[in-house]
């Protein structure tokens, strides 16, 4: 067993920070309070090898491990969660589940510049009555020979507005229950598809989120992704590396909070003293790191089990469920050691607070992981 990182690992690490420093932290209060993200961000973390991380480089990825994600996700997040959630989408939804089941022509058309970042993409599950009830898609996709034709609507898509490819899940054919539902490339601008508004949220507030709707959409059949009825299946298997992503993205937000919080009871002084030394804000100081040091132990042994090539599926629920717990209660944590600064805006505190809450939501509730963990805990 070794703990420690490699020398590349550090150096993808430090890279990530730097970028999160001096291009992420400027102008993050603003974004988050105008909920906008530029596209130049953007195309600066498409040219770090951001988008693409873990995508052979014959088809402009990076080729790093998950590990190197994992690093990338947290020093991101620690600023910038918006950032980071676009990066987390796009590689291991979109760019994951394109490079593991699509065609060689899907991937040449398709992932070639979704891993670059020269294009971006959007994962498409959720809708106003199947989130955690997945098998439960409303949204259909009728066979009709050389090309489906899809009807319904799509809820929370991150990066929705923003999105070059649509990788869409819907019903073909309901009496077969799960095992009829289909994944689709869908690009934008494709007639019938239309962008809803942006949805004004609680937190990660610079990241775009929309409701899509699809009226009559003509998705030419060469665009399914695998075989026949292979779409739960397909959303089931990219979502488990997902949950990796949001793990470290939790990881991130938690980090960054205690981080502040550190910083700040060495500088702050209350009764003569800087207050990290009344044992009130040490022992919170000592519960935050323990438990930031436990998450990353179950984020990095996900990451370390999906570069082995074993199951992960357990691992990224138990990462996911146990970091996102961190992130919400040490991030209140954080904003409690700040006292009054910590409600205010311009000390970073809060909206990692409001951030935090997400990652108990999406890619699976933290209910979902544990349906998940419990059901692979009595399987054995
Ligand atoms: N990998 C591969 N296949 C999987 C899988 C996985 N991780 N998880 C489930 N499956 C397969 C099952 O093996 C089953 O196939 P077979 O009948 O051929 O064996 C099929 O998928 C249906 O699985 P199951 O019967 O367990 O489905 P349930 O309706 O009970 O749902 C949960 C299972 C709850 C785990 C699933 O619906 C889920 O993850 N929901 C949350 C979805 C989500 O994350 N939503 C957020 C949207 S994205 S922001």
């Amino acid at each position: 067993m070794d703990f420690s990182l490699t020398e590349e690992h550090l150096m993808i690490r430090d890279a990530a920070r730097d970028f999160a420093q001096t291009e992420l932290l400027p102008g993050v209060i603003e974004r988050d309070d105008k909920q906008t993200f530029p596209q130049e961000l953007v195309r600066k973390m498409g040219e770090l090898g951001f988008m693409g991380i873990m995508v052979d480089p014959k088809y402009g990825g990076s080729g790093m491990d998950t590990i190197s994600y994992v690093l990338i996700m947290e020093e991101l997040s620690k600023i910038d969660a918006s950032a980071s959630v676009m990066v987390s989408v796009n590689n291991s939804l979109v760019c994951y589940g394109l490079e593991a089941y699509g065609t060689e022509e899907q991937k040449q058309k398709y992932l070639t510049k979704l891993a670059t970042g020269e294009q971006i993409g959007a994962f498409c599950l959720s809708e106003p009555e199947a989130g955690s009830d997945a098998t439960s898609q409303a949204t259909t996709a009728i066979d009709k020979g050389d090309h489906y034709v899809i009807n319904g609507t799509k809820n929370w898509i991150t990066n929705g507005g923003r999105s070059d490819v649509y990788l869409v899940i819907a019903q073909t054919d309901r009496e077969k229950g799960h095992r009829g539902i289909n994944a689709f490339i869908v690009e934008k601008g494709m007639p019938g598809f239309d962008i809803g508004p942006k949805e004004d949220k609680l937190g990660i507030r610079g990241s775009d989120t929309h409701t899509l709707q699809f009226n009559d959409v003509k998705v030419p059949k060469e665009n399914r992704i695998g075989e026949d009825g292979f779409g739960f299946k397909f959303a089931m298997k990219t979502l488990s590396g997902g949950r990796i992503g949001i793990a470290a993205q939790a990881l991130g937000i938690a980090s960054g909070a205690y981080e502040l919080a550190l910083k700040y009871s060495k500088e702050r002084k209350a009764f003569g003293t800087e207050i990290c030394n009344h044992q009130a804000i040490a022992f919170k100081l000592a519960d935050m790191y323990t438990e930031i040091e436990a998450a990353r132990m179950l984020v990095m042994k996900a990451a370390w089990q999906k570069d082995k090539g074993e199951n992960y599926d357990m691992a990224s629920a138990m990462a996911k469920l146990y970091a996102s717990k961190v992130a919400m209660e040490q991030t209140v944590e954080a904003v409690q050691i700040h006292g009054g600064n910590g409600f205010v805006k311009e000390y970073h505190v809060e909206r990692l607070m409001r951030d935090a809450k997400i990652t108990q939501i999406y890619e699976g509730t933290s209910e979902i992981q544990k349906i998940v963990i419990s059901r692979g805990v009595i399987k054995g």
